[in-house]
């Protein structure tokens, strides 16, 4: 079969009346940028870009020099191509307007440039995180209020995941599909069309450190997982955590599995440790369009009305069987509790 380009895909999706022509630009423009992250992580030591960028983001995290290049690779690549209104990300507090001077478009763009960044100076896999929505109508300069809107709002959400392949995964809406860069030609190639996620699991990823502040529903679920064949479960659950969210949802789009960052004491009064506008509402519309459950421990994800452009949620995603298991256990205690 003749390889499909991802511009062959973006005209395809067009013609089926998915997506129009401005998203179909800005994805493409998202992907080219992503292609420059890409060339600027594989560098590693050589391009000078390992270690501390020496500030601090607005969540009060370190940057590292990748993130802010990644950042302005991003911010760059969107500032004058006409389909945006404004964008938003990780690594900034408020909204980034259109500089004066370059059309506007419909489309806001939230992205995380290079999540699980404190993976870059060990060589293992981080990656870029992106989710659109549409610009209310009517406004012109939008402020934050404007992307507070529910994850089942989007209109078209992806990762790339800059690991041993470069690669690409993308929905608007109507499955979800991943593209591997080839770095000769330097585009990204259709490798996987309508991902389905298998509903049952036997992998689990979440950091184990955490487990003597996760709450009680918590504590008994994944107790249940490693208690394996000899446990409630009757099977056995192998585990994995690899800290880049990224590489840890696409080895569950490749071959099933689940991801767990729940509420635990130490961040209870952040909400959770992921943030709603640029990892969980994204990875939630991936998931969900390739057939697996994204919640909270105890309500969908995209459903969430979000109240801050920076808001943190718990995350529970990947195969639905799983997913439903943890969050019934969450709401039954819930429900115990009165
Ligand atoms: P960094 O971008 O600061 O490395 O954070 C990565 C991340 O947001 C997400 O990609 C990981 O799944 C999660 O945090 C890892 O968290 P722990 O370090 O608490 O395991």
């Amino acid at each position: 079969m003749k390889p499909v380009s991802l511009i062959q895909f973006l005209i395809e999706e067009r013609r089926a009346g998915h997506i129009n022509a401005e998203l179909s630009l800005l994805i493409e423009v998202v992907a080219r940028a992503c292609k420059r992250i890409a060339v600027a992580t594989g560098k590693g030591a050589l391009g000078g870009v390992l270690g501390e960028a020496g500030t601090g983001n607005i969540q009060g995290e370190a940057q590292k020099k990748l993130d802010v290049i990644s950042n302005e690779i991003l911010l760059e690549a969107n500032a004058w191509g006409g389909h945006l209104a404004a964008c938003a990300s990780e690594e900034m507090e408020d909204p980034q307007q259109i500089p004066d001077g370059y059309p506007k478009g419909q489309h806001l763009l939230l992205f995380d440039p290079l999540d699980g960044s404190s993976n870059i100076d060990v060589n293992i896999s981080v990656g870029t995180i992106f989710s659109v929505l549409r610009c209310p109508d009517g406004v012109t300069e939008p402020k934050a209020e404007h992307f507070l809107q529910p994850g089942t709002t989007q209109l078209a959400a992806g990762y790339v995941v800059y690991g041993p392949a470069t690669v690409l995964v993308l929905t608007f809406g109507h499955g979800t599909h991943e593209f591997t860069l080839d770095r000769e030609v330097g585009s990204f190639i259709l490798s996987r069309r309508a991902i389905r996620i298998p509903e049952q699991a036997t992998e689990f990823a979440i950091n184990m450190s955490n487990q003597r502040h996760w709450q009680p529903p918590m504590q008994r679920y994944v107790g249940e997982l490693l208690a394996g064949k000899t446990g409630p479960r009757g099977k056995d659950f192998n585990m994995r955590w690899v800290a880049s969210m990224v590489a840890d949802v696409h080895r569950i789009v490749t071959r099933g599995g689940v991801f767990y960052y729940p509420l635990d004491a130490k961040i209870e009064k952040q909400g959770g440790k992921l943030r709603i506008m640029y990892e969980a509402n994204p990875m939630a519309f991936i998931i969900e369009q390739a057939g697996g459950a994204a919640t909270t421990g105890r309500q969908r994800i995209m459903e969430i009305q979000p109240t801050g452009l920076h808001q943190r949620v718990p995350v529970f995603l990947g195969s639905k069987e799983e997913v439903e298991l943890a969050t019934r256990y969450h709401q039954e205690a819930d429900a115990a509790q009165g």
